[in-house]
């Protein structure tokens, strides 16, 4: 399927491909640095199951002893999940990893870089990176990946604790498409709004294939990104993520967490705060991600959609 020697396909993602059969790409830096335990292996889990029952294949991506893995089984998952020394592989780092042979979890821009190598065109996550707040530039490597990638990521926006109106501009200025799905503002994460505008509006797979398609005829390589709302009951009310937010961003700066050590910091500093209402909204917007991930992934295979 691929022609990149260092890219490890399981059998059973290799043959749903081949097939043509629906497949769904997942990250792992979301279980080895995203959740705390043992939410974390849960979900990996969970997020397989749910790929499973709407009749596609999960392919969980990571890197282990160097190997650009991509559907990982139970064992791997649960290595990732529980092992202390997983390292946080962007872009940047895969050609290290491969070369000195190291365990580590894909962020969205590597897992993507890896997706879409191995021939996999959805990929579902919850939150990809984006500008974070601050004087210092500090932009996440998944906003070029998706300048360059064309798949179709599927996520609940970036995280509130990121400079979202900033993380919006860049979108625009690079040339991203931002779809809402079912939905006319871009969701912020833990919000079902942000205030801030998406570029055109879906409400079922075959619209977003569409659009997806005629970005492909158009010769045009960056990724559609479907932006779609934490579900309405998991969702953290407006006053408690005021009073959560600035708190982290405080102890983050005190306590001197920078580059990829920050998102893991800031999320688990949000999930003490909000006494775990964060953290229940994350696995459920995960859950309904991955949900809509597989049925475009679903109607993607089918040949009366184009
Ligand atoms: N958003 C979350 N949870 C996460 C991440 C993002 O809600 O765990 C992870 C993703 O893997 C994303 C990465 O790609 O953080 C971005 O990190 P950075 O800002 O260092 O690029
Ligand atoms: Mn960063």
């Amino acid at each position: 399927m691929t022609g990149n020697k260092f890219i490890h396909i399981s059998p059973e993602i290799e043959s749903a491909l081949a097939a043509h059969r629906p497949v769904v790409a997942l990250e792992s830096t979301v279980i080895a640095h995203g959740l705390p335990r043992p939410q974390n292996f849960e979900t990996a889990r969970r997020l397989e199951q749910i790929a499973r029952g709407e009749g596609a294949t999960p392919a969980t991506i990571a890197v282990l002893s160097g190997k650009l893995c991509v559907g990982l089984d139970a064992g791997q998952i649960e290595f990732i999940a529980n092992s202390d020394d997983i390292r946080k592989l962007s872009t940047r780092d895969l050609a290290i990893a491969v070369a000195r042979g190291w365990n580590g979890a894909t962020t969205v821009a590597a897992t993507m870089w890896i997706a879409h190598r191995a021939g996999i065109k959805v990929f579902a996550t919850g939150g990809i990176g984006g500008v974070h707040c601050g004087s210092l530039p500090d932009v996440s490597a998944d906003l070029p990946e998706l300048t360059r990638t064309p798949m179709i990521v599927i996520c609940s926006g970036a995280k509130t604790l990121l400079d979202l109106p900033a993380t919006r501009e860049w979108l625009e200025t690079y040339g991203i498409t931002v779809v809402g799905y079912g939905c006319d503002e871009m969701p912020a994460f833990y919000s079902r709004r942000s205030g801030l505008s998406t570029d055109v509006r879906c409400d079922s797979p075959e619209e977003v294939i569409h659009l997806f398609k005629t970005q492909h005829e158009l010769g045009m390589s960056a990724a559609l990104l479907v932006t779609v709302p934490v579900p309405p009951e998991a969702e953290v009310p407006h006053e408690i993520l005021n009073k959560i937010l600035d708190e982290s961003l405080r102890d983050g700066a005190g306590s001197n967490v920078s580059g990829r050590d920050l998102t893991p910091f800031l999320l688990a500093r949000m999930a003490q705060l909000s006494h775990g209402a964060t953290l229940r909204a994350n696995l459920a917007l995960l859950e309904n991600n991955v949900r809509v991930a597989a049925r475009i992934a679903t109607a993607l295979t089918d040949p009366n959609v184009t």
